[in-house]
Protein backbone atom coordinates (compact mmCIF):
# COMPACT_ATOMS: atom_id res chain seq x y z
CA UNK A 1 0.00 0.00 0.00
CA UNK A 2 2.55 2.02 1.00
CA UNK A 3 4.63 1.45 -2.16
CA UNK A 4 1.56 2.36 -4.28
CA UNK A 5 1.15 5.42 -1.99
CA UNK A 6 4.60 6.50 -3.07
CA UNK A 7 4.26 5.60 -6.68
CA UNK A 8 1.19 8.13 -6.97
CA UNK A 9 3.30 10.74 -5.49
CA UNK A 10 5.84 10.16 -7.76
CA UNK A 11 3.05 10.07 -10.61
CA UNK A 12 2.99 14.06 -11.80
CA UNK A 13 7.13 13.81 -12.02
CA UNK A 14 7.43 10.64 -14.42
CA UNK A 15 4.25 12.30 -17.01
CA UNK A 16 6.24 15.59 -16.63
CA UNK A 17 9.98 14.35 -17.41
CA UNK A 18 8.77 11.84 -20.18
CA UNK A 19 6.93 14.76 -21.54
CA UNK A 20 10.21 17.03 -21.28
CA UNK A 21 12.33 14.19 -22.97
CA UNK A 22 9.18 13.92 -25.78
CA UNK A 23 9.77 17.58 -26.45
CA UNK A 24 13.55 17.54 -26.36
CA UNK A 25 13.48 15.29 -29.10
CA UNK A 26 11.26 17.20 -31.06
CA UNK A 27 14.04 20.22 -30.97
CA UNK A 28 16.61 17.91 -31.90
CA UNK A 29 17.24 19.91 -34.66
CA UNK A 30 19.33 19.07 -37.71
CA UNK A 31 21.38 21.68 -39.81
CA UNK A 32 19.06 20.90 -43.22
CA UNK A 33 15.70 21.18 -40.51
CA UNK A 34 16.54 24.33 -39.34
CA UNK A 35 17.71 25.74 -42.94
CA UNK A 36 14.43 23.68 -44.33
CA UNK A 37 12.55 27.22 -45.10
CA UNK A 38 15.75 28.89 -46.86
CA UNK A 39 17.88 26.64 -48.92
CA UNK A 40 19.07 23.20 -49.16
CA UNK A 41 22.14 22.14 -47.02
CA UNK A 42 24.11 19.56 -48.64
CA UNK A 43 27.53 17.73 -48.12
CA UNK A 44 29.79 15.84 -50.82
CA UNK A 45 30.12 12.53 -51.02
CA UNK A 46 33.31 10.38 -51.53
CA UNK A 47 33.18 6.13 -52.45
CA UNK A 48 32.58 5.12 -49.06
CA UNK A 49 29.89 7.40 -48.23
CA UNK A 50 28.02 6.54 -51.79
CA UNK A 51 28.22 3.01 -50.43
CA UNK A 52 26.94 3.59 -47.27
CA UNK A 53 30.25 2.06 -45.54
CA UNK A 54 30.42 3.37 -42.22
CA UNK A 55 26.86 3.24 -40.63
CA UNK A 56 27.69 6.08 -37.99
CA UNK A 57 29.04 8.67 -41.26
CA UNK A 58 25.77 7.76 -42.81
CA UNK A 59 23.12 8.26 -40.12
CA UNK A 60 24.48 11.77 -39.77
CA UNK A 61 24.57 12.09 -43.37
CA UNK A 62 20.88 11.73 -43.53
CA UNK A 63 19.97 13.68 -40.17
CA UNK A 64 22.13 16.57 -41.37
CA UNK A 65 21.99 17.23 -45.38
CA UNK A 66 19.41 17.52 -47.83
CA UNK A 67 21.32 17.68 -50.73
CA UNK A 68 24.28 16.01 -52.02
CA UNK A 69 27.24 16.26 -54.54
CA UNK A 70 29.69 13.50 -55.68
CA UNK A 71 32.91 14.54 -54.66
CA UNK A 72 34.72 12.80 -57.33
CA UNK A 73 32.69 9.77 -58.96
CA UNK A 74 30.85 12.21 -61.40
CA UNK A 75 33.86 13.76 -63.29
CA UNK A 76 34.69 13.07 -66.85
CA UNK A 77 37.70 10.41 -66.27
CA UNK A 78 35.24 8.29 -63.78
CA UNK A 79 32.16 7.76 -66.01
CA UNK A 80 33.90 8.24 -69.67
CA UNK A 81 36.64 6.87 -69.34
CA UNK A 82 37.56 6.26 -73.02
CA UNK A 83 35.63 7.42 -76.17
CA UNK A 84 33.01 4.74 -76.60
CA UNK A 85 32.96 3.56 -73.08
CA UNK A 86 30.53 5.23 -69.77
CA UNK A 87 30.74 3.74 -66.31
CA UNK A 88 27.94 4.32 -64.58
CA UNK A 89 28.36 1.99 -61.91
CA UNK A 90 29.04 4.09 -58.79
CA UNK A 91 26.92 7.52 -60.08
CA UNK A 92 24.01 5.05 -60.63
CA UNK A 93 24.42 4.50 -56.53
CA UNK A 94 25.15 7.98 -56.13
CA UNK A 95 21.82 8.45 -57.56
CA UNK A 96 20.02 5.65 -55.61
CA UNK A 97 21.28 7.10 -52.19
CA UNK A 98 19.72 10.68 -53.08
CA UNK A 99 16.35 8.92 -54.49
CA UNK A 100 16.15 6.86 -51.59
CA UNK A 101 16.82 9.59 -48.94
CA UNK A 102 14.52 11.75 -50.73
CA UNK A 103 17.63 14.62 -51.00
CA UNK A 104 18.37 17.13 -53.81
CA UNK A 105 20.95 15.67 -56.56
CA UNK A 106 23.16 17.68 -57.83
CA UNK A 107 25.53 16.51 -60.51
CA UNK A 108 29.21 17.62 -60.44
CA UNK A 109 30.65 18.39 -63.17
CA UNK A 110 30.19 18.01 -66.81
CA UNK A 111 32.84 20.14 -68.94
CA UNK A 112 35.92 20.76 -66.90
CA UNK A 113 39.27 21.03 -67.85
CA UNK A 114 40.50 18.59 -64.76
CA UNK A 115 39.81 15.18 -64.20
CA UNK A 116 39.99 14.39 -67.98
CA UNK A 117 40.18 11.18 -69.49
CA UNK A 118 43.48 10.99 -70.66
CA UNK A 119 41.31 10.63 -74.24
CA UNK A 120 39.91 13.64 -74.24
CA UNK A 121 42.77 15.79 -73.52
CA UNK A 122 44.28 14.40 -76.46
CA UNK A 123 41.40 16.25 -78.97
CA UNK A 124 42.89 18.55 -81.26
CA UNK A 125 40.01 18.70 -84.35
CA UNK A 126 37.16 21.09 -84.16
CA UNK A 127 34.52 18.16 -85.48
CA UNK A 128 35.67 15.77 -83.56
CA UNK A 129 35.63 18.28 -79.95
CA UNK A 130 32.09 18.79 -80.95
CA UNK A 131 31.09 15.52 -81.40
CA UNK A 132 32.82 15.08 -77.76
CA UNK A 133 30.51 17.37 -76.32
CA UNK A 134 27.31 16.40 -77.71
CA UNK A 135 27.94 13.05 -76.95
CA UNK A 136 29.43 13.62 -73.50
CA UNK A 137 26.47 15.77 -72.39
CA UNK A 138 23.47 14.17 -74.02
CA UNK A 139 24.59 10.89 -72.92
CA UNK A 140 24.92 11.66 -69.16
CA UNK A 141 22.37 14.36 -68.74
CA UNK A 142 19.47 12.06 -70.71
CA UNK A 143 20.24 9.20 -68.51
CA UNK A 144 19.88 11.33 -65.73
CA UNK A 145 16.61 13.22 -66.86
CA UNK A 146 14.47 13.94 -64.23
CA UNK A 147 16.73 12.34 -61.30
CA UNK A 148 19.31 14.61 -61.10
CA UNK A 149 18.31 18.41 -59.89
CA UNK A 150 21.10 20.46 -61.09
CA UNK A 151 24.30 20.33 -63.06
CA UNK A 152 27.48 22.32 -63.16
CA UNK A 153 27.70 21.99 -66.61
CA UNK A 154 30.93 24.13 -66.53
CA UNK A 155 33.31 24.20 -64.05
CA UNK A 156 36.33 26.36 -63.63
CA UNK A 157 36.74 27.97 -66.99
CA UNK A 158 37.99 31.69 -65.87
CA UNK A 159 41.42 32.13 -65.00
CA UNK A 160 41.72 34.53 -62.35
CA UNK A 161 41.99 38.08 -64.10
CA UNK A 162 38.42 37.17 -65.48
CA UNK A 163 39.81 36.15 -68.70
CA UNK A 164 39.03 32.54 -70.32
CA UNK A 165 41.27 29.50 -69.37
CA UNK A 166 43.15 28.28 -71.68
CA UNK A 167 41.99 24.62 -71.97
CA UNK A 168 41.31 21.63 -74.71
CA UNK A 169 37.75 23.13 -74.93
CA UNK A 170 39.07 26.67 -75.90
CA UNK A 171 41.86 25.96 -77.71
CA UNK A 172 39.35 23.93 -80.40
CA UNK A 173 36.09 25.29 -80.09
CA UNK A 174 36.83 29.10 -78.53
CA UNK A 175 34.72 30.55 -76.40
CA UNK A 176 31.54 29.39 -77.95
CA UNK A 177 31.99 26.16 -76.58
CA UNK A 178 30.68 27.68 -73.16
CA UNK A 179 27.01 28.60 -74.94
CA UNK A 180 27.16 24.76 -76.83
CA UNK A 181 27.48 23.42 -73.49
CA UNK A 182 24.84 24.66 -72.06
CA UNK A 183 22.76 24.25 -75.04
CA UNK A 184 23.15 20.50 -75.26
CA UNK A 185 22.53 20.41 -71.58
CA UNK A 186 19.38 22.47 -71.56
CA UNK A 187 18.12 19.93 -74.64
CA UNK A 188 18.78 16.96 -72.84
CA UNK A 189 16.89 18.05 -70.07
CA UNK A 190 15.00 20.96 -69.88
CA UNK A 191 13.90 21.33 -66.26
CA UNK A 192 16.62 20.49 -64.92
CA UNK A 193 18.89 23.50 -63.07
CA UNK A 194 22.05 24.72 -64.96
CA UNK A 195 24.83 25.94 -63.37
CA UNK A 196 28.53 27.79 -63.79
CA UNK A 197 31.07 27.11 -61.19
CA UNK A 198 33.68 28.32 -60.26
CA UNK A 199 36.33 29.20 -57.19
CA UNK A 200 37.20 33.14 -56.17
CA UNK A 201 34.29 34.08 -58.66
CA UNK A 202 33.55 36.06 -55.74
CA UNK A 203 36.86 38.25 -56.19
CA UNK A 204 35.82 41.73 -58.35
CA UNK A 205 38.14 40.81 -61.37
CA UNK A 206 37.30 37.06 -61.60
CA UNK A 207 33.30 38.25 -61.05
CA UNK A 208 33.73 40.57 -63.75
CA UNK A 209 34.72 37.67 -65.99
CA UNK A 210 31.82 35.49 -64.90
CA UNK A 211 29.02 38.06 -65.21
CA UNK A 212 30.70 38.21 -69.00
CA UNK A 213 30.75 34.83 -69.40
CA UNK A 214 26.77 34.25 -67.96
CA UNK A 215 26.17 37.19 -70.64
CA UNK A 216 27.85 35.49 -73.22
CA UNK A 217 25.91 32.12 -72.64
CA UNK A 218 23.00 33.98 -72.53
CA UNK A 219 23.44 36.26 -75.67
CA UNK A 220 24.24 32.74 -77.64
CA UNK A 221 21.04 31.46 -76.62
CA UNK A 222 22.09 29.26 -73.80
CA UNK A 223 19.81 28.83 -70.61
CA UNK A 224 21.59 29.08 -67.37
CA UNK A 225 19.96 29.16 -64.41
CA UNK A 226 22.48 29.63 -61.68
CA UNK A 227 26.24 30.40 -60.34
CA UNK A 228 27.64 28.35 -58.51
CA UNK A 229 30.01 29.97 -56.04
CA UNK A 230 32.51 27.25 -54.76
CA UNK A 231 33.53 28.95 -51.44
CA UNK A 232 37.04 27.54 -50.61
CA UNK A 233 37.14 30.13 -48.34
CA UNK A 234 39.62 30.94 -45.08
CA UNK A 235 39.62 32.52 -41.83
CA UNK A 236 40.09 36.17 -42.67
CA UNK A 237 39.16 36.18 -46.70
CA UNK A 238 36.76 36.62 -48.75
CA UNK A 239 35.17 39.80 -46.62
CA UNK A 240 31.31 39.48 -45.88
CA UNK A 241 31.10 42.95 -48.31
CA UNK A 242 32.61 40.76 -51.50
CA UNK A 243 30.79 37.80 -50.62
CA UNK A 244 27.64 40.52 -50.84
CA UNK A 245 28.49 41.90 -53.79
CA UNK A 246 28.59 38.86 -55.52
CA UNK A 247 25.60 37.36 -54.64
CA UNK A 248 23.73 40.81 -55.35
CA UNK A 249 25.57 40.97 -58.96
CA UNK A 250 24.96 37.51 -59.85
CA UNK A 251 21.23 37.60 -58.62
CA UNK A 252 20.78 40.73 -60.64
CA UNK A 253 21.16 38.60 -63.92
CA UNK A 254 18.18 36.50 -62.57
CA UNK A 255 20.69 33.43 -61.68
CA UNK A 256 20.04 31.50 -58.69
CA UNK A 257 23.39 31.68 -56.18
CA UNK A 258 23.95 28.69 -54.83
CA UNK A 259 27.46 27.79 -52.54
CA UNK A 260 28.43 24.77 -53.61
CA UNK A 261 31.85 23.52 -51.99
CA UNK A 262 31.80 25.28 -48.86
CA UNK A 263 34.97 25.27 -46.46
CA UNK A 264 37.75 27.24 -44.27
CA UNK A 265 41.05 26.07 -43.93
CA UNK A 266 42.63 27.20 -41.03
CA UNK A 267 45.88 26.15 -41.84
CA UNK A 268 48.86 28.39 -43.52
CA UNK A 269 48.99 29.03 -46.99
CA UNK A 270 53.36 28.86 -48.15
CA UNK A 271 52.61 31.20 -50.78
CA UNK A 272 50.84 33.98 -48.65
CA UNK A 273 54.90 33.81 -47.05
CA UNK A 274 57.02 36.26 -48.36
CA UNK A 275 59.95 35.50 -49.78
CA UNK A 276 58.46 31.90 -49.92
CA UNK A 277 59.86 29.62 -52.76
CA UNK A 278 56.03 28.11 -54.31
CA UNK A 279 58.51 25.01 -55.28
CA UNK A 280 59.89 24.61 -51.43
CA UNK A 281 58.93 21.22 -50.51
CA UNK A 282 56.57 22.32 -47.15
CA UNK A 283 55.86 18.31 -46.33
CA UNK A 284 56.06 17.45 -43.09
CA UNK A 285 57.22 21.02 -41.80
CA UNK A 286 55.31 21.71 -38.26
CA UNK A 287 55.50 25.45 -39.12
CA UNK A 288 53.17 24.37 -41.75
CA UNK A 289 51.10 21.98 -39.89
CA UNK A 290 50.43 23.70 -36.06
CA UNK A 291 47.99 21.92 -35.37
CA UNK A 292 48.39 17.95 -35.92
CA UNK A 293 46.49 16.87 -32.94
CA UNK A 294 44.01 19.32 -32.01
CA UNK A 295 42.84 22.85 -33.07
CA UNK A 296 43.72 25.33 -30.14
CA UNK A 297 40.10 26.43 -28.57
CA UNK A 298 41.51 30.34 -29.75
CA UNK A 299 41.10 29.17 -33.35
CA UNK A 300 37.94 27.40 -32.97
CA UNK A 301 36.43 30.18 -32.16
CA UNK A 302 37.78 32.27 -34.72
CA UNK A 303 36.31 29.35 -36.81
CA UNK A 304 32.99 29.60 -35.52
CA UNK A 305 32.59 33.37 -35.60
CA UNK A 306 33.38 33.21 -39.29
CA UNK A 307 30.98 30.46 -40.30
CA UNK A 308 28.46 32.84 -37.87
CA UNK A 309 29.28 35.72 -40.01
CA UNK A 310 28.96 33.35 -43.07
CA UNK A 311 25.73 32.07 -42.60
CA UNK A 312 24.31 35.57 -41.07
CA UNK A 313 25.17 36.92 -44.86
CA UNK A 314 23.54 34.26 -46.20
CA UNK A 315 20.35 34.18 -44.37
CA UNK A 316 20.13 37.81 -44.94
CA UNK A 317 19.75 37.43 -49.05
CA UNK A 318 18.14 33.46 -48.85
CA UNK A 319 16.03 34.99 -51.47
CA UNK A 320 18.62 34.53 -53.75
CA UNK A 321 20.41 31.15 -52.62
CA UNK A 322 19.15 28.37 -54.04
CA UNK A 323 21.84 25.45 -52.04
CA UNK A 324 24.46 25.91 -49.66
CA UNK A 325 27.01 22.29 -49.90
CA UNK A 326 29.79 21.60 -47.45
CA UNK A 327 32.63 19.83 -49.62
CA UNK A 328 32.38 17.02 -47.14
CA UNK A 329 30.93 15.57 -44.27
CA UNK A 330 33.69 15.87 -41.40
CA UNK A 331 37.07 17.47 -40.68
CA UNK A 332 38.68 13.53 -41.47
CA UNK A 333 37.74 13.28 -45.15
CA UNK A 334 38.43 16.76 -46.30
CA UNK A 335 41.14 17.77 -49.46
CA UNK A 336 42.54 20.32 -47.66
CA UNK A 337 44.25 17.67 -45.42
CA UNK A 338 46.26 17.50 -48.82
CA UNK A 339 46.17 20.57 -50.30
CA UNK A 340 48.42 22.52 -51.16
CA UNK A 341 50.81 20.46 -49.08
CA UNK A 342 50.41 16.53 -48.97
CA UNK A 343 49.43 15.40 -45.34
CA UNK A 344 48.55 18.29 -42.81
CA UNK A 345 45.51 18.27 -40.31
CA UNK A 346 43.49 20.80 -41.57
CA UNK A 347 39.47 21.43 -39.56
CA UNK A 348 37.88 23.45 -42.56
CA UNK A 349 34.44 21.67 -41.41
CA UNK A 350 31.23 22.02 -39.25
CA UNK A 351 31.87 18.29 -37.79
CA UNK A 352 35.19 17.13 -36.31
CA UNK A 353 36.88 13.73 -37.87
CA UNK A 354 35.18 11.66 -34.91
CA UNK A 355 31.86 13.43 -36.25
CA UNK A 356 30.95 15.71 -33.32
CA UNK A 357 29.48 18.66 -34.14
CA UNK A 358 32.00 21.61 -33.45
CA UNK A 359 31.61 25.05 -31.98
CA UNK A 360 31.08 26.10 -36.05
CA UNK A 361 28.16 23.57 -36.15
CA UNK A 362 26.45 25.28 -32.70
CA UNK A 363 27.01 28.76 -34.33
CA UNK A 364 25.10 28.19 -37.76
CA UNK A 365 22.28 26.16 -35.51
CA UNK A 366 22.28 29.26 -32.88
CA UNK A 367 21.59 31.68 -35.75
CA UNK A 368 18.45 30.03 -36.42
CA UNK A 369 15.01 29.56 -34.41
CA UNK A 370 14.88 26.02 -33.11
CA UNK A 371 12.20 25.39 -31.73
CA UNK A 372 10.12 26.52 -34.92
O1 LIG B 1 37.71 17.14 -53.38
C1 LIG B 1 38.20 16.70 -54.64
C2 LIG B 1 39.46 15.89 -54.46
O2 LIG B 1 39.18 14.68 -53.79
C3 LIG B 1 40.10 15.61 -55.80
O3 LIG B 1 41.36 15.00 -55.61
C4 LIG B 1 40.26 16.91 -56.57
C5 LIG B 1 40.85 16.69 -57.93
O4 LIG B 1 40.93 17.84 -58.67
O5 LIG B 1 38.99 17.54 -56.71
C6 LIG B 1 38.45 17.92 -55.50
O6 LIG B 1 37.26 18.63 -55.69
C7 LIG B 1 37.37 19.83 -56.43
C8 LIG B 1 36.07 20.03 -57.17
O7 LIG B 1 35.78 18.91 -57.95
C9 LIG B 1 36.11 21.28 -58.03
N1 LIG B 1 36.46 22.43 -57.26
C10 LIG B 1 37.65 22.32 -56.43
C11 LIG B 1 37.55 21.07 -55.54
C12 LIG B 1 38.75 21.00 -54.61
O8 LIG B 1 39.91 20.81 -55.36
Amino acid sequence: MKLINHYLLLLPLIIFNSCNAQKKEKNVVSLKDSYKKEFYIGTALDVNQIEEKNAKEDSLIKKQFNAITAENIMKSMFVHPSKDKYDFAMSDKFIAYGEKNNMFIHGHTLIWHSQLAPWMAEIKDVAEMKAFMKNHITTIVSKYKGKIDSWDVVNEALNEDGTLRKSVFLNTLGEQYLVDAFKLAAAADPKADLYYNDYNNEEPAKRKGNIDLIKKIKEGGGKIDGVGIQAHWRLESPSIETIEESILAYSALGLKVAFTELDITVLPNPWDLKGADVNQNFEGSAKMNPYPDKLPDSVQVKLAERYASIFKLFLKHQDKISRVTFWGVHDGQSWLNDWPIKGRTNYPLLFDKNLKPKKAYQNVMKLKDTKE
